[in-house]
């Protein structure tokens, strides 16, 4: 078998070629790279582009571990902050959940995710690292041999074609890696029947807690990201355009929904981002085709009801680097054969709760405003009603929504 270290002799080869500079690829290549195994990484987009795309923010104390433990949590430890308590709202009041004095008493920390990219980034690139922006996988051939390619375009829309002898799918959901998977492949994939209006604004968070909002007409969710930025999600009618609604009718919806009036004045500012998303949650079974694996949103995506998916990156990253390690230096294909399995374990975990709070905070779409199917909205109203009551009122409850929510 080639050895790891012959690849650095051909032309557009490595021993490990990443699809993918995200939270998942750049995690993994930095893991690689201190291991001593010569990767390269192959981005679709400008860099400018992947360390302005806003998106995540709490990384679950797991997470922070793992970066802390390889030396890549130098920013989040200076400019993340720590956050700890989720604030319900309904007609009935709201009430707080201090989750960091519940369960394993652990806490997020708020560090938005194109921060972290932008340090991943950097300290990959400061040791060496290769990362080929504007390149564009199109497909993964010959997975199930010991030198499989990726067939690119890069920025001047020239034909190009990587070999590898393992090929990490760290591309995201609609990736190169998931269209090239084998028939065998299995999929599941849940359309939750909910769309929402994910803004971010350029206003300073209005509670110093994670506000969720169950509200008559519809979901409205709140999270600090800094001191200055703060993401709102407004449930919608799936088919609205981001732009259909103004900034003035954005901010009214939020005041109404998060009981402004009765629970005090929401802070605003310009909207910034606005964007749709449809509540969707799928898993790829396994997660190893061969010489292709896959890690991150092209393993699994989730709902982000539950702050999952960058957590979720990370940690794949870090059993996947373990096990390319293993099998490219030690010569133990043994970890390789397990990277499917450990994986599945914390998805579907992390699918199962996340589930739960797309349960929790919004109507099930096939209820709707009369006959039969309104008895049946009403049944599934006073359902939430009850689990939040829970959520308030029973210790277990609390340690269970503390335990799952933070960890994985
Ligand atoms: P990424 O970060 O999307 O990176 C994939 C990279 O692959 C590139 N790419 C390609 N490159 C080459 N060739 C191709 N053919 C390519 N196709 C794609 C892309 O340009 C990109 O750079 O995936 P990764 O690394 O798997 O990381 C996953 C996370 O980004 C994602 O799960 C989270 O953002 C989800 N998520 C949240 N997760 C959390 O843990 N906590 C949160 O608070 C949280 N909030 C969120 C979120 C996702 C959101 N969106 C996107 C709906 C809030 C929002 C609004």
């Amino acid at each position: 078998m080639t050895n790891h270290q012959d690849f650095r002799k051909e032309r557009d080869s490595a021993a490990v070629v990443i699809l993918g500079a995200g939270v998942a690829g750049l995690t993994l290549g930095n893991l690689l790279q201190a291991a001593g195994v010569e990767c390269v990484v192959l981005e679709r987009a400008t860099r400018d582009h992947v360390q302005t795309r806003a998106r995540a923010g709490f990384l679950a104390p797991g997470t922070v571990r793992v970066l802390e433990r390889h030396g890549l949590a130098d920013g989040l430890r200076r400019r993340g902050l720590p956050h700890g308590t989720c604030e319900f709202r309904t007609a009935d009041g709201a009430f707080r959940l201090d989750y960091s004095r519940l369960g394993r008493r652990e806490q997020h920390t708020v560090y938005p995710q194109q921060d972290l990219v932008t340090d991943l980034l950097g300290h990959f690139l400061d040791g060496g690292g290769e990362v080929r922006f504007e390149t564009t996988a199109l497909g993964v051939e010959e997975t199930d041999g010991p030198r499989p390619t990726v067939t690119v375009r890069d920025a001047e829309d020239r034909p190009g074609r990587w070999r590898a002898r393992y090929v990490a799918g760290c591309d995201g959901r609609h990736g190169a890696a998931r269209d090239s998977l084998p028939p065998t492949a299995r999929r599941h994939r849940r359309d939750h029947g909910v769309t929402w209006l994910g803004l971010l604004a350029e206003a300073p968070p209005s509670l110093d807690a994670v506000g969720y909002a169950l509200h008559e007409r519809g979901f409205a969710g709140h999270m600090a990201r800094t001191p200055e930025v703060t993401r709102y999600y407004l449930q919608c009618e799936r088919g609205l355009a981001a732009d259909a609604w103004s900034e003035e009718r954005i901010w009214d919806e939020l005041d109404e929904r998060l009981y402004a009036p009765k629970l005090g004045p929401l802070l605003r500012g310009p909207i910034v981002q606005r964007g749709i998303i449809a509540l969707e949650s799928d898993v790829v079974e396994p997660l190893r085709h061969g010489s292709l694996l896959l890690a991150g949103d092209a393993a699994g995506l989730l709902s982000p009801t539950a702050a999952k998916g960058a957590n979720l990156a990370v940690l794949e990253a870090e059993l996947l680097a373990e096990a390319l390690v293993e099998d490219l230096v030690h010569g133990d294909p043994g970890p390789l054969e397990r990277y499917s399995q450990r994986c599945l374990r914390n998805i579907w975990r992390a699918q199962e709760f996340s589930h739960w709070m797309v349960q929790l905070l919004h109507a099930p779409s096939e209820s709707g405003a009369s006959g039969a199917s309104g008895e049946e909205a009403s049944y599934h109203a006073a359902l939430r009603a009850s689990r939040i009551e829970a959520l308030r009122t029973s210790r277990p409850h609390q340690d269970w929504f503390a335990e799952n929510y933070l960890g994985l």
